[in-house]
């Protein structure tokens, strides 16, 4: 890639002329962006030329990353030789207990040290579910109906009271998420956390383009943007002091997570434990593929690294691809979960514009002229640039990728219906609640249709028997049951 040296613009820097803009933009063929210049009022000439000054360094980068994404969609078989990923295996699939439970211990230690914080990226618009606000805020509690937010919320401060420390919460939001997410936080009290320990930040955006190569214009001052995937939160974490509150507060370990898994096991000790075994510098949490067609990328050695190809990227041929007693050869599904060192984020957060590939998507984009420009074949007129986390794990000295149980950590909410929608997430929640209490000699009530469980107080099978509750209703708040008619089945 030829342009090592560039560097990205300053947000704060002053604004460029508009002379110098209009040629080094007509230099990249992009001089259009400024076609209605002359017809602009003081205001809307001012966010042109302050938008354009941000974009002008980054250009020639983003036009070869661009090219590079659109003539490599689909064509994950030529990245390089694509062998099966290497895991650290559940224990049904050859694992070691004991080194499980050495991991464990290690982990705990960490947390113990107060040396790891959490990060959540929800920046994603959630189009597929149909939800209106961020989809942190999307009512997932089986019985209270509490959000995505409050229920991690819960299990950050179960995490806090067992580790003893107060556990910092960065909270990654883009520009389509920022203001509702705040507002959320703020009438909600930080769901009950030390405020000082809650962080919201803002990822960047990517310019959008059509399908001829040029910037589109979303109107006559402003050229159209979206955010820049979640491989803009190593970017973000940087420019937004995030890294430097981490180095302050003495947490050098990063557990990174997306908003949308109310089954994720937040801060778990077992996969920061391992991480420390293998003095990695990124992880990656994954789960046996059964179906070629699950939506998660594929983690897999790529000419020699690990990498993950997202799953719209791998090729047919290799997605179905079974080993001689009928398992997928790619069975290494990536859920998003990842743990990193401080050092690490810092180095990618100066290289990653240039080390992590953009990703293109076809896709309706609101342009001037997006009637005339609308591709018959799907409805879309351009394409929105992203770069992907998981792409930075070819640049960690070392990894570690440690296999987990679909049914115990991850149930995604994506679809309005059906597979990963609220239904199937919630059946999976009261399921795995129903589990904790059986073991902990409470069954649930003939007739129970909800059960929910306030993580704060009890976030394990274990923890639920611990507590020693002679029955449900000792429990209180921390354990709810409901038998009345929902209207929904569970
Ligand atoms: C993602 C992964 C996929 C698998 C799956 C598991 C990608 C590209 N693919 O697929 O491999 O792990 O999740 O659930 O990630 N987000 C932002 N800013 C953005 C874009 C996304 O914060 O600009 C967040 C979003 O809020 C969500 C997460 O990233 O928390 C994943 O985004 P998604 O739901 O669009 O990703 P998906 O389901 O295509």
């Amino acid at each position: 890639m030829g342009a090592a040296s560039i560097v990205l613009a300053d947000p704060k820097a002053e604004t460029l002329d508009i002379e110098v803009l209009r040629q080094r933009f007509e230099a990249h063929g992009q001089g259009h962006v400024f076609e209605f210049w002359d017809q602009l009022g003081p205001e809307a000439r001012d966010a042109l030329a302050r938008q354009a000054t941000r974009l002008v360094a980054s250009l020639p980068l983003l036009i070869e990353q661009r090219q590079a994404a659109v003539e490599g969609l689909g064509a994950g078989s030529e990245l390089g030789p694509i062998t099966p990923g290497e895991a650290i295996p559940l224990p049904e699939h050859g694992g070691d207990l004991a080194r499980v439970d050495a991991a464990r211990r290690r982990g705990l230690d960490l947390l113990g040290a107060g040396r790891v914080g959490l990060c959540v990226v929800a920046g994603g618009q959630g189009t597929r579910l149909g939800f209106d606000g961020p989809k942190g805020a999307f009512p997932v509690g089986p019985v209270s109906e509490r959000s995505l937010f409050a229920l991690q919320a819960q299990k950050i401060r179960g995490l806090c009271r067992r580790s003893g420390h107060s556990i910092p919460w960065y909270i990654m939001t883009s520009e389509a998420t920022d203001e509702a997410t705040r507002a959320i936080f703020d009438a909600e009290a930080c769901f009950g956390l030390a405020p000082e320990s809650v962080r919201i930040f803002t990822q960047g955006m990517l310019p959008a383009w059509d399908f001829q190569g040029r910037l589109i214009l979303e109107n006559p001052h402003r050229i159209a943007e979206s955010p820049d995937g979640h491989g803009g939160t190593l970017m973000a974490l940087d420019n937004s002091g995030i890294l430097a509150d981490m180095e302050a507060r003495g947490v050098d370990r990063l557990f990174y997570y997306q908003v949308d898994n109310p089954m994720i096991c937040l801060g778990d000790p077992v996969f920061l434990g391992f991480h420390e075994e293998a003095q990695a510098e990124m992880s990656c949490k994954v789960i046996r593929k059964i179906d070629p067609d699950e939506k998660v990328g594929v983690l897999a050695q790529v000419a020699g690294s690990p990498s993950v190809i997202e799953y719209t990227e791998f090729s047919a041929e290799l997605r179905e691809a079974r080993d001689p007693d009928g398992g997928l050869v790619h069975w290494a599904g990536n859920i998003g979960i990842h743990v990193f060192n401080l050092d690490f984020l810092r180095r990618m957060a100066r290289e990653s514009a240039r080390l992590l590939p953009v990703h293109a998507s076809p896709k309706r984009i609101q342009s001037m002229n997006s009637q005339s420009n609308l591709r018959a074949s799907d409805g879309a007129n351009g394409y929105k640039l992203e770069r992907f986390v998981f792409d930075a794990l070819p640049w960690a000295k070392r990894t570690c990728v440690v296999e987990v149980r679909a049914t115990e950590e991850f149930s995604p909410i994506k679809n309005a219906t059906g597979k990963d929608s609220p239904e199937s997430c919630r059946t999976e929640l009261v399921g795995c609640y129903r589990t904790w209490l059986e073991a902990a000699g409470m069954a649930p009530p003939p007739g129970t249709n909800g059960i929910e469980i306030d993580h704060s107080v009890i976030d394990s099978a274990e923890e639920a028997a611990e507590k020693g509750f002679a029955n449900l209703a000792d429990a209180g708040e921390a354990i709810l049951i409901s038998t009345r008619p929902t209207g929904r089945e569970i």
